[in-house]
């Protein structure tokens, strides 16, 4: 594989994996990023120029991604709108890059055959009980909950029947939460860490039970170039590392960490609609393309991310006001 093209390449997941393309393979990458407010030029800086190369543009601008596509032999697709708040505030940019900007890069590299792999999150399941026994496989059927999961569970429909209708030669992986380095201080385990190095106290939804499923996005950049390069076209895999925990669980290894105590949380407004447990079964990914989690141990990776937080404060303050100013607003 000679030339990628990422879209998205300058957010949180996506440029953790421009990284892993440059260290692990020979590829030239091509990021296409609009570079929206969750974009950062510092997370894919200092790689070499003559591997990596940043365009600025719109997945949904047909005129920007056609020559793109044209001269890659793959498209890996991060590029979206991720963050649930931001979807229930104002849905408008949800349709318009999830699912426009899909279909644009899906006739796209229909039209020159290029090979595609669209990464997709575990909420387009909806979600589970406490105390259900099952966990999320490739069979569950799709029912997302908010306008978010539901622009990503229509552009993953988008790319199966671009599979089976026109032959594209396509993925889909549906992965966990991420938590690591360069996440925006809007999502969870960020917003938290910040939140108590600027002395304030964690700020919880509703009654904190909700459980996520974690995995470092350094985990999740294996397992998409496992199926990039080893997956079967048209099927789809599940991402996931065993990282079920509830949120007030997370939030207490936090404030542990800052030697703060446990119970110092400030309990806020709970979110529209909020799914109450994700769970992944990932045994497909597992067993058939030979893929393992490095980071096994959440605490160990959370406690890295908590450093990373606290030695990178130039990265994140220009962001944090702004972002809390949004939660004020909402009484979160
Ligand atoms: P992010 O918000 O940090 O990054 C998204 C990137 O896409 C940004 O750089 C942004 O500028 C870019 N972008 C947005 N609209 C664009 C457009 N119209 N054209 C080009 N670029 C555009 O998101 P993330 O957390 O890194 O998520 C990346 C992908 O992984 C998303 O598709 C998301 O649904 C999926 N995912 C995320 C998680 C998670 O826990 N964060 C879990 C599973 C799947
Ligand atoms: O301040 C907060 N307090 C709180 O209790 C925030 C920001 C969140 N929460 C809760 C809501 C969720 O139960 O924490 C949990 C995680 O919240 P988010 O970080 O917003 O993640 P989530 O909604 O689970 O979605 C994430 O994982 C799946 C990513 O943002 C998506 O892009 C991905 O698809």
């Amino acid at each position: 594989m000679e030339r990628i093209l990422v879209t998205g390449g300058a957010g949180f997941i996506g440029s953790n994996f421009v990284h892993h393309l440059v260290d692990r393979t020979d590829a030239e990458v091509v990021v296409l990023d609009k570079m929206t407010y969750a974009a950062s030029r510092d997370s894919i800086a200092g790689l070499p120029t003559d591997r990596v190369r940043l365009v600025e543009g719109d997945i949904a601008d047909e005129a920007v991604v056609e020559p793109l596509a044209a001269e890659a032999d793959a498209v890996v697709h991060y590029a979206a709108e991720s963050h649930n708040d931001n979807s229930l505030a104002d849905p408008a940019p949800f349709i318009r890059t999830n699912l426009v900007g899909t279909f644009t890069l899906l006739e796209a590299v229909r039209r020159h055959d290029v090979r595609f792999h669209h990464v997709s999150t575990d909420e387009v399941y909806g979600d589970l009980d406490l105390n259900d026994p099952k966990r999320f496989t490739e069979d569950t059927p799709y029912q997302p909950s908010s306008p978010y999961s539901a622009s990503k569970a229509g552009s993953d429909h988008l790319v199966r029947a671009w599979v089976r209708s026109f032959g594209v030669r396509a993925t889909i992986s549906n992965c966990s939460n991420n938590y690591g380095p360069w996440q925006h201080v809007e999502k969870f385990i960020p917003r938290q860490i910040t939140e108590v190095i600027d002395g304030r106290r964690p700020r919880v939804y509703g009654d904190g039970l909700n459980v996520r499923d974690w995995i470092h996005t350094e985990d999740h950049s294996s397992a998409v170039l496992a199926i990039l390069e080893r997956g079967r076209i048209g099927e789809t895999y599940l991402i996931g590392a065993d990282g079920e925990r509830s949120n007030v669980d997370v939030v207490r290894a936090i404030l542990r960490h800052f030697g703060r105590p446990e119970d110092d949380i400030e309990w806020v407004t709970d979110r529209a609609g909020h799914d109450r447990r994700y769970a992944i079964e990932s045994g497909k990914l597992r067993h058939e393309l030979d893929w393992q989690p490095r980071y096994a141990d959440f605490d160990a990776g959370l406690t890295q991310t908590i450093e990373w937080y606290q030695q990178h404060q130039d990265w994140w303050r220009p962001a944090k006001a702004a972002t809390e100013a949004k939660y004020a607003q909402k009484g979160q």
